[in-house]
């Protein structure tokens, strides 16, 4: 059976701007993916030795692939500015281009050290200006993104892409070297299969308490069926299952840090996640509605989660209203 080449299927975007940089992106994260390959033999697992702005420990390789992506889009001509979790401000590239990318260059890296499923997650924005790029320029709903996606860097290296048309999964053959279309995803609106890190269950609010409850009382309780757990710790891998075979995610608001509503990122985490699970037929959420809908009000702007498998979603929403 042959399979679609991805540099193929993006020449029949009508903005061939936006083909160049998923090409750009798609490149580069094969560079990321040899680089997590030859893993400890590379010498490049542990701390990098410093935090990011939002204080957390950089491991090496966050900042391997944020240097590798932020050179690569550097050069990469449609591309006016970038945004990555690992840059403390945003990053102005060229006045006269037309896209701004924002990244989060390795999530879960949690996971890096133990040889488990990491990712790159990125969102393209029409940029707003044509004059010097700034950080307000960036903050638009997640509804105007022009495509999202996330490289996951698993037993196999696997694009998801979206450019706003249904969500196509690509593998990276190590043979060819090229991303070949293999499926398409889409999220069933019913599940039995759910995601979070139970551990956080003491912080959450009293809503999301009652719904995780009532899914662990199974066939016994108020939904009538039992329900299996799922957790990567990384987001990019929880969400690709939820893609692949449905399910429902969450990485909730709960009350430790009244700075932090939410663990996740809105700008390289949960917009573009929201882009490719609505394209798949889910649905993503903070308590108040739809991610996409949300105004940022800053770069690194933190948000509750919900997505997934529609039922799911909409019910664990409507608990807290
Ligand atoms: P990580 O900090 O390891 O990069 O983006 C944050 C994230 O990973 C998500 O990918 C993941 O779902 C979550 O944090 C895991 O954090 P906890 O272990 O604190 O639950």
């Amino acid at each position: 059976m042959s399979h679609p080449i991805l540099n193929d299927q993006l020449q029949s975007l009508d903005d061939q701007g936006l083909a160049t940089t998923l090409a750009c992106l798609a490149d580069t994260c094969k560079t990321i993916s040899q680089q997590l390959k030859r893993g400890e033999l590379a010498g490049i697992l542990g701390a990098a030795g410093n935090e990011n702005v939002q204080g957390e420990e950089q491991k090496k390789l966050d900042v391997i692939a944020n240097d590798l992506i932020k050179s690569a889009l550097g050069a990469c001509e449609p591309v006016r500015g970038i945004a990555s979790e690992e840059e403390d401000d945003v990053v102005g590239l060229r006045e006269s281009a037309g896209l701004l990318v924002t990244f989060d260059p390795l999530d879960g890296s949690s996971n890096i050290d133990i040889n488990s499923m990491v990712g790159t997650i990125f969102s393209i924005l029409p940029g707003q200006s044509t004059g010097p790029v700034t950080e307000a320029e960036f903050l638009q709903p997640g509804r105007n993104q022009v495509a999202a996606g996330y490289v996951l860097y698993g037993p196999s290296t696997m694009l998801a892409l979206t450019t706003g048309n249904g969500v196509d999964m690509y593998t990276l053959d190590p043979v060819s070297g090229d991303f070949l279309l293999t499926r398409e995803a889409n999220i069933p609106e019913a599940t039995k299969e759910f995601a979070i890190n139970m551990s956080n269950q003491r912080f959450w609010a009293p809503a999301v308490q009652t719904y995780i409850a009532e899914l662990l009382q199974g066939a016994e309780g108020p939904r009538g069926k039992n329900y299996n757990m799922r957790w990567v710790a990384a987001m990019v891998a929880d969400v690709h299952r939820v893609l692949c075979r449905g399910g429902v995610f969450m990485y909730p608001w709960d009350q430790r840090d009244p700075n932090k509503p939410g663990k996740l990122r809105l700008m390289y985490e949960a917009n573009p996640m929201g882009f490719l699970v609505e394209q798949a037929g889910g649905q993503c959420c903070t308590p108040e509605g739809p991610i996409l809908d949300l105004q940022p009000e800053k770069i690194h702007q933190r948000v509750p989660v919900i997505l997934g498998a529609a039922e799911e979603v909409s019910r664990c929403v409507g608990m807290h209203s």
